[in-house]
């Protein structure tokens, strides 16, 4: 296999890349503070962005510590309300210029694939309609350590059989831009600059991706 920054697959993100999941895990995790008493809103939840079950709850207490039996309890109770929520998922949740960006990257023959740290990506996946166009899944199953470990990118690059400097990552989360520089990816942030400043390319929305500029550009180093 060898090994260059022509680009041969793109890994993309879920949450905050192909659609706005941050919504719904916002409603559960609120719905859960709510019952506990603990204070939580929106922009607490921007935290959580990109960021485990078990870390959002450890978030979400803000350092208190509770019984293991208890936050599993809360973890699962969550989860139950995500995935009520998440049933109301279909293609019409898609974000601006994904299905143009997949569709183009399909055409050029480029590899694709989702690598999210939830344990809910299928599910999520199966219900846009979009689960035909991935080489691989990787999700919160897939590895033991989460972003900003390489780890889950890494993986997702194995199970193409594509070096990982030949892959292309899209992500909105701060974990996960320096997951994809720790794997040695070139790493498309989506979001503002004190976010997803250090990846090698921003840009506000998925829909203003230079795909062909960026292709151009690998072909060329
Ligand atoms: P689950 P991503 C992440 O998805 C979400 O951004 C994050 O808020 C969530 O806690 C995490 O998945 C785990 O999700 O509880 O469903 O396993 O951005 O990596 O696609
Ligand atoms: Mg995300």
């Amino acid at each position: 296999m060898k090994i260059s920054r022509k680009l041969e697959a793109f890994i993309f993100d879920l949450d905050g890349v192909i659609t706005d999941t941050a919504e719904f895990h916002y409603l559960s995790w609120k719905r859960l503070a709510d019952e506990e008493g603990i204070p939580f809103s929106r922009k607490d939840n921007e935290q959580l962005r990109g960021v485990s079950r078990r870390r959002s709850l450890e978030l979400l207490l803000k350092g208190k510590e509770l019984p293991e039996k208890k936050m599993q309890e809360m973890m699962d109770r969550k989860n139950g309300y995500y995935r009520e929520l998440i049933k109301t998922i279909t293609p019409d949740n898609l974000l601006p210029g994904v299905e143009e960006i997949l569709e183009y990257l399909k055409e050029k023959g480029i590899k694709m694939a989702i690598a999210s740290a939830s344990k809910n990506a299928r599910p999520v996946i199966k219900n846009l309609g979009i689960e035909d166009m991935f080489d691989t899944i990787a999700d919160g199953y897939s590895v033991q350590k989460t972003k900003p470990a390489p780890d889950l990118f890494l993986h997702a690059a194995k199970e193409m059989g594509v070096e990982p400097p030949a892959c292309a990552v899209v992500e909105d989360a701060e974990s996960g831009i320096e997951a994809a520089l720790a794997a040695g990816m070139l790493a498309i942030g989506i979001g503002p600059e004190e976010r997803v400043g250090k990846a090698h390319y921003r840009y506000d929305q998925v829909a203003d991706i230079e795909l062909e500029k960026i292709l151009e550009v690998s072909e060329k180093v």
